[in-house]
């Protein structure tokens, strides 16, 4: 038992972002940091030192355009040299000014071409970097009733979305990312679960849903979500991290760590702790060090992860079909009650890493290294 935990967690993959490792914000401020990365390369090299550390990090999302290189075949091998791979594209439809009323829902024919453009230009990068996964996320929405006609607008989408599955070749998925509100405040075009679910079904296989942990009203379910689209086949992935009040993509597990427990749960419960399910992380460390603030979140979903695999199957099977409801809950807290951190320092051990990645991070000075040598450039990040 201990065995398959163990050879589990061993097999267990987390993406990071690229953007996490550039400063960020709020809309009232970024704060710059010392040593943060000018360029996507220097992204790369930093997201290198989690997986460093932690084993289980090996590939990076990258978001177009803020990762737009010229040689794309570069910047790959430049990954493979720090021993971490391209992961999801991510797309941008949300950042010029055309689309102040939309992308690809927005009334003007002009400015939805340029937005499908653009998801087309993503497909090509994900050819050039051999990149299996297009993510794709919409600010779409109107701020007042009667604005814009609600049905046109998923009209439009389904267009865009049935141009974009059609360009995917082979090996390629693109997952629709969901999100409650904002920028958009009185409707979303694609607000919800079942929205992103409808569109992928019509489509075929290679359209599935990805869920973002931030991207819900509080009290949701979502466990329930992950389990109903795992049924569904429609669970591509993760966007993860944690959020106290609306969509503030702190670390995972920091707000809930009982949450992820319970959403990893579900994820093995249905069948989907397999590489077929994209672990990503979707954060911005505003006021922390970055790069030790991905190597934390890496180890949340590794603890939540490692209570989940300890849930006792026959235990728990045992007390649901006799109806024993404290003790099927008591198989459940028990595996979330247990402390994880001492068979994860072995699982680390038995691989060559520290069993402490944090300390490891801080012993090997890297921090100061890109403090001293990033200097000069322009960092990258939102309006820092
Ligand atoms: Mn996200």
């Amino acid at each position: 038992m201990a065995t398959d935990v163990k050879a589990a967690l061993r097999r267990q993959r987390i993406e990071t972002p690229s953007w996490a490792f550039g400063n960020s914000g709020t809309r009232f401020k970024v704060f710059a940091q010392r040593g943060v990365p000018r360029d996507p390369y220097e992204k790369l090299a930093d997201a290198a030192q989690v997986h460093r550390y932690t084993g289980v990090a090996p590939s990076v999302a990258l978001h177009i355009p803020w990762d737009k290189v010229d040689d794309y075949a570069d910047l790959s091998r430049h990954a493979r040299d720090l021993g971490v791979a391209i992961g999801a594209i991510n797309s941008n439809v949300f950042q010029d000014d055309d689309y102040m009323l939309g992308s690809v829902t927005n009334p003007d024919p002009a400015v939805r071409r340029k937005a499908l453009d653009h998801l087309l230009e993503c497909v090509g990068i994900m050819d050039l970097t051999g990149s299996g996964t297009l993510k794709l996320w919409f600010s779409d929405g109107i701020n007042y009733p009667g604005q814009d006609d609600l049905r046109a607008r998923q009209d439009r989408l389904a267009e865009a979305l049935s141009a974009v599955y059609d360009r995917l070749g082979e090996g390629q998925r693109f997952l629709l990312e969901y999100k409650l509100f904002e920028p958009a405040f009185y409707a979303t075009d694609v607000p919800d679960w079942g929205t992103a679910y409808a569109h992928c079904a019509k489509l075929g296989p290679k359209a599935q849903v990805v869920v973002d942990t931030g991207h819900h009203a509080p009290g949701t379910n979502i466990e329930f979500i992950v389990a109903f689209l795992l049924r569904e086949g429609r669970l591509g992935g993760f966007d993860f991290n944690s959020r106290f009040y609306a969509d503030d993509d702190l670390m995972v597990g920091a707000a809930d760590p009982f949450q992820l427990f319970r959403i990893m749960y579900e994820v093995i419960r249905g069948g989907g702790y397999t590489e077929h399910t994209a672990f990503m992380l979707d954060q911005c460390h505003n006021i922390e060090p970055k790069i030790p603030g991905q190597i934390r979140s890496v180890m949340n979903v590794q603890e939540a992860t490692a209570k989940a695999l300890l849930v006792d199957g026959d235990a728990l099977a045992a007390a649901q079909s006799e109806g024993d409801v404290l003790a099927a809950n008591a198989v459940f807290m028990d595996a979330y009650d247990t402390d994880v951190r001492p068979l994860l320092a072995e699982v680390r051990e038995e691989s060559g890493l520290d069993p402490d990645p944090m300390a490891a991070y801080k012993r090997s000075g890297y921090a100061g290294t890109i403090v001293a040598e990033r200097v000069g450039g322009a960092q990258a990040g939102w309006g820092a």
